[in-house]
């Protein structure tokens, strides 16, 4: 992926493996590997999308984009069934499988339906989907889905044999807009009549997605509607999308979080996974501090925090670069010296985190003071404020180790 630079930040990495202690690395590695994984490994999501031809497949992946990527409307019938398209954004990518439903209308049925079928379970075995949406229009609710929800737990009674994993499975009720009343069209469709109508449309979803899949299964209500006109968005009528996301991100592996909270620019979702990324530097900061390991442990810690700022930063759709993050660690008024060379940025935190600048730092003020630099850098990145307010928020993470230090 081009927006990160993996090599320079494998690099970090292999400089904290190769620096730490045997007897602190076996302790170190979990909290190293779960780090890696979201940032290193940083891919795009699979998301498998199962629906009839119409439902609003395409839309949801517009919706998340908030740009036109997938073609709506116009796909014909004849869409190959089990293909994987690559959406870009301007945030970054999206991997989905566009399978076909059953029974849609226009179509023949039998063979051809069996081909489809064949098609989307030869799609899963190359490629494993982090997720599967199943994907019906809110009015739709009351047909007959029976065959549908069939294809859903194939699909996932495939992928789990053959990858020894089972995605989540989530259920998208789509085009809520024309939901009855329809002339309540516009978000946020708090009449009465439609809330009732949506959620009783939820709650039969639920309950037949629980009967054919065996399993309790989240629902999601949303409308997914924009309209562009000469490369101008005049109607919009998103809908729950951002819930719908939040959701997604949570079940997704490690390694496809950071993209998907990018490429959705969903901010509950980005502090979410920020969250995530910060209690694991902040544990294995701590780590690494409970051991000493003499003139090492600061450029170790350095390193991980420039690793986590660096995931923060790409989160928010900045580029992932170790500079980046020097340079932020810097404007925060931490002393990182010339060259931006690890040992220097190591050398200025070391004065700064510890008065007096000794190279041993406790545990607990390790962590603190990474917690301090995490939530300085969602303030800056995620919630676009400015650098003295995140220079506070690392100020009190500072406060707070220093009163741990107090006897
Ligand atoms: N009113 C409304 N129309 C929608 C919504 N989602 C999709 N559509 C329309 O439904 C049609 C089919 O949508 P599309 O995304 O192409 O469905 P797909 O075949 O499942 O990919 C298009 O004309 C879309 O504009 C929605 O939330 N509200
Ligand atoms: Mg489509």
């Amino acid at each position: 992926m081009k927006e990160i630079d993996r090599t320079r930040l494998k690099e970090v990495v292999q400089f904290i493996r190769s620096h730490v202690p045997q007897v602190v690395l076996s302790r170190l590695e979990p909290e190293l590997a779960v780090i890696e994984s979201y940032i290193i490994n940083a891919r795009p999501a699979r998301i498998a999308l199962v629906g009839r031809r119409g439902s609003g497949k395409s839309s949801l992946v517009n919706a998340i984009f908030g740009e036109p990527r997938a073609e709506t409307g116009a796909v014909l019938a004849t869409t190959p069934a089990g293909t994987w398209y690559q959406y870009e954004g301007s945030g970054g990518a999206l991997e989905v499988l566009d399978t076909r439903g059953l029974g849609e209308g226009g179509r023949p049925e039998g063979a051809e339906d069996e081909e489809a079928v064949a098609a989307n379970l030869k799609a899963v075995r190359d490629r494993c989907p982090d997720a599967i949406l199943f994907v019906i229009k809110a009015a739709d609710v009351d047909v007959w889905i029976h065959e549908d929800l069939a294809q859903v737990a194939a699909l996932r009674d495939a992928i789990a044999r053959r990858h020894r994993t089972r995605p989540p499975v989530i259920g998208v009720l789509t085009q809520v807009d024309l939901l009855s009343p329809a002339d309540v069209a516009t978000p946020p469709y708090d009449d009465p009549e439609k809330q009732a109508n949506i959620a009783l449309a939820k709650e039969k979803l639920a309950e037949r997605m629980a009967l054919s899949l065996e399993q309790p299964v989240r629902v999601f209500a949303t409308s997914a509607y924009m309209r562009y006109r000469d490369g101008e968005l005049v109607v919009d009528r998103r809908w729950n999308i951002d819930e719908l996301v939040a959701y997604l991100v949570e079940t997704l592996p490690n390694e496809a979080q950071l993209t998907m909270g990018r490429v959705a620019g969903v901010r509950s979702a980005q502090m979410k996974i920020a969250g995530a990324l910060i209690q694991s530097t902040a544990s294995a900061a701590a780590a690494v501090a409970a051991t000493p390991i003499p003139l090492a442990d600061m450029p170790i810690l350095t390193a991980m925090q420039v690793l986590m700022v660096t995931g923060i930063a790409y989160l928010a759709g900045r580029r992932l670069s170790r500079e980046g993050a020097m340079e932020f660690i810097g404007a925060l008024g931490v002393n990182v010296g010339a060259g931006f060379a690890l040992r220097e940025v190591a050398r200025g935190l070391s004065k700064w985190l510890v008065p007096g600048g000794g190279s041993l730092v406790s545990a607990g003020v390790a962590y603190w003071g990474t917690y301090g630099l995490g939530q300085a850098a969602v303030a800056y990145y995620i919630e676009n404020q400015p650098i003295a307010a995140a220079r506070k928020l690392l100020e009190q993470g500072r406060e707070k180790a220093n009163s741990l230090r107090k006897p």
